[in-house]
């Protein structure tokens, strides 16, 4: 692709005010640094009928400082496709970015999904994953923790979150990692690296939903930053779906810290045996993987 240099000294945010996110919500600040990351570049979006949409607010005014194409949950990696081709076809350089939910991803918008990430289509996907369905009252999904108490599981999920990592991998697409709203210098670093190279992309982005999550909204980027030093949100990089690289291990940080701030643990405090057995059980695998399998500094740039 040719590069060429911005035309305009000046582009709008990517999350401008008037967005109609919950306080607290992780998307406010995955799409602030996400537009930091960008720098000069301008995307376009690809987002389906998930809370990413409803960020926008109400027809003529619009969240979203950049062209955004709106799908069915079915569509959306279809539709990036398309777009991606047509950029490719220009001189442009504008980064197709899939934003989608959980339920987009883990679930519903699976196939397609795993149809563009196995022709290698040149997209960014980024899961902001709030493991519940948001935007509806805040269902059970593929992405949701075991124990989690959910609109449809009263009682706490029995079982465990799909692993949607090892998915992707498993289509041994170029770059697939998973950000903290906790870290910004590591968040940042992966997104750049992942705008860098050609072909799927796959982000996986904790984000904190307090509605659904019955959490504090100002405890959103510590609620992350618990997930990862606890072990349950990892931090890794997975390059041509074979190479490992661990970007910070757990701490000994209790998950009960992560669980007790949160009302949908309920049914996990005192009680985190699980959930600890699925942390070391993750842990376990990608140790391994790591080791037997470990990544070489990138090389596949644009
Ligand atoms: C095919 C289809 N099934 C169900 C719905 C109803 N629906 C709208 S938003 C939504 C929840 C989406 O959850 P997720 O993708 O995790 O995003 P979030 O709302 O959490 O941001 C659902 C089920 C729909 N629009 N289309
Ligand atoms: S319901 Fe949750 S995911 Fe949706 S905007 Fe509110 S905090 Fe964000």
């Amino acid at each position: 692709m040719t590069t060429v240099t911005p035309s305009k000294p000046y582009r709008e945010h990517l999350l401008r005010p008037g967005n109609t996110n919950c306080a607290g919500c992780g998307m406010s600040v995955g799409l602030q640094w996400l537009d930091e990351a960008l720098g000069e570049l301008e995307p376009v979006l690809v987002i389906p009928s998930c809370c990413g949409i409803v960020t926008a607010g109400a027809f003529p005014t619009s969240g979203y400082g950049m062209p955004t194409a709106a799908t069915t949950f079915a569509s959306s990696p279809a539709v990036a496709t398309g777009i991606s081709t047509v950029v490719n076809m220009t001189e442009y350089e504008n980064p197709v970015i899939c934003w989608a939910g959980d339920g987009g991803t883990y679930d519903i918008g699976l196939a397609t999904l795993s149809a563009a990430a196995e022709r290698n289509e040149d997209i960014i996907y980024i899961c902001y994953d709030n493991e519940i369905y948001g935007n509806t009252g805040g269902q059970r999904s593929g992405a949701t923790q075991i124990g989690a108490v959910t609109s449809t599981t009263s009682g706490g999920k029995t079982e465990g979150k799909k692993d949607i990592m090892a998915i992707m991998a498993a289509h041994r697409i170029p770059y697939a990692a998973t950000l903290s709203i906790g870290n910004r210098k590591d968040f940042l670093k992966k997104v750049r690296y992942a705008l860098s190279v050609k072909g799927f992309r796959f982000l996986l982005m904790l984000s904190p939903c307090p509605t659904g999550w019955k959490s504090e909204p100002d405890q959103s980027t510590e609620l992350v930053e618990l997930a990862v030093r606890s072990g349950l949100f990892p931090l890794y990089e997975i390059f041509d779906g074979v190479r490992y690289r661990i970007n910070q291990r757990p701490d000994s940080t209790p998950v009960d810290t992560y669980l007790e701030q949160q009302n949908r643990f309920r049914k996990l405090w005192n009680n985190s045996e699980d959930i600890q057995a699925h942390i070391d059980a993750q842990w376990r695998y990608l140790e391994a993987m790591a080791t037997v399998f470990p990544a070489k500094a990138p090389s596949s740039t644009r």
